[in-house]
């Protein structure tokens, strides 16, 4: 019987149990472009804002990138392609580091990378990516969610040895639906109630029900760390633990909140059998490591 350091779903309440990993996993001196007080700072808070990690002319290429996307959306991979749940408007474009050469190019930015293999202390890969288009007037919420507790409970990733950067392609501010975490949240693991349905990512990435901690979860945990919600020019950077708690509240404003995201896991953290006992997600939201990774190296 396979041990399971985080048992989920199949509960009537949500529970809490503390995180059994670290959140930083070196313990040597940050690459230059970090200070050891920001490392600090997202060592305790689960989250760091990072300003002008990318340059407007990057940004520039990306936004253009990601116009192309949405206009060419009938030659993706149809499956990556995912739309409001009101509307026809795009909400989401996954795999899109496999499916643009300029979102592959900034996934593997030196500096994006020497940042999170330091956290990580380990090689890494891109386990998942995303642009949320967040459209204009139309762009609906995301429901509170540890991103680690879907991971999983659907894609078998083992340990908390991941984190995710989210980079600005439209300005974010408070007014446009930009994504709130739960500071120092990704110290505390959120079982959350429910029973995963088959096939569950065909209706979650539109509208997540199942890995949603209840209402009283939040308000402890918020009650804790507070509520922030970074806000910034195209450009800005957030990287966050793969357990943070984080939402995003709709976007009524004439201007859209899009931003890429890119999963990055560590090579030792590769993803097995779902804990929660279902079949695998497709490789287009959980990306298995290629050519298999090493196994668990100890913390
Ligand atoms: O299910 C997932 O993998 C996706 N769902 C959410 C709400 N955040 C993480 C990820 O994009
Ligand atoms: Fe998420």
């Amino acid at each position: 019987m396979r041990h399971d350091l985080y048992p989920t779903r199949r509960r009537a309440n949500s529970t809490y149990q503390a995180r059994r990993d670290p959140v930083v996993w070196s313990t040597a001196a940050p690459p230059g472009f970090v200070s050891s007080e920001e490392i600090e700072t997202f060592d305790r808070d689960g989250v760091l804002v990072l300003d002008n990690l990318f340059t407007d002319q990057e940004i520039e290429r990306a936004v253009a990138e990601l116009d192309r996307l949405r206009d060419q959306a009938d030659r993706l991979e149809p499956e990556t392609v995912v739309r409001e749940p009101h509307s026809d408007a795009i909400r989401s474009i996954f795999r899109v580091h496999r499916q643009s050469r300029i979102f592959a190019e900034m996934a593997r930015n030196p500096r994006v990378r020497q940042l999170v293999e330091h956290i990580l202390d380990d090689e890494v890969y891109v386990m998942q990516s995303r642009v949320n288009v967040k459209p204009a007037f139309d762009g609906a919420c995301f429901d509170w969610h540890s991103d680690f507790e879907t991971w999983h409970a659907e894609d078998g990733m083992p340990r908390m040895r991941a984190v995710s950067l989210s980079v600005f392609l439209s300005e974010n501010s408070y007014l446009n639906g930009p994504t709130m975490f739960v500071p120092r949240s990704h110290r505390t693991f959120v079982a959350c109630p429910g029973e995963t349905p088959d096939d569950n990512y065909k209706t979650s990435l539109r509208r997540q029900e199942i890995g949603v901690p209840g209402n009283e979860a939040i308000s402890e945990l918020a009650e804790k760390g507070g509520l922030i919600a970074p806000s910034g020019r195209p450009g800005t950077a957030v990287l966050f633990d793969c357990n943070l708690l984080h939402a995003s509240a709709m976007n009524m404003t004439p201007w859209p909140r899009s931003n890429v995201f890119f999963v990055f896991n560590a090579v030792c953290n590769e993803l097995e059998r779902p804990f929660d006992g279902g079949k695998p997600r497709p490789e287009f939201l959980a990306e298995r490591v290629p050519g298999g990774g090493r196994r668990y190296k100890a913390a």
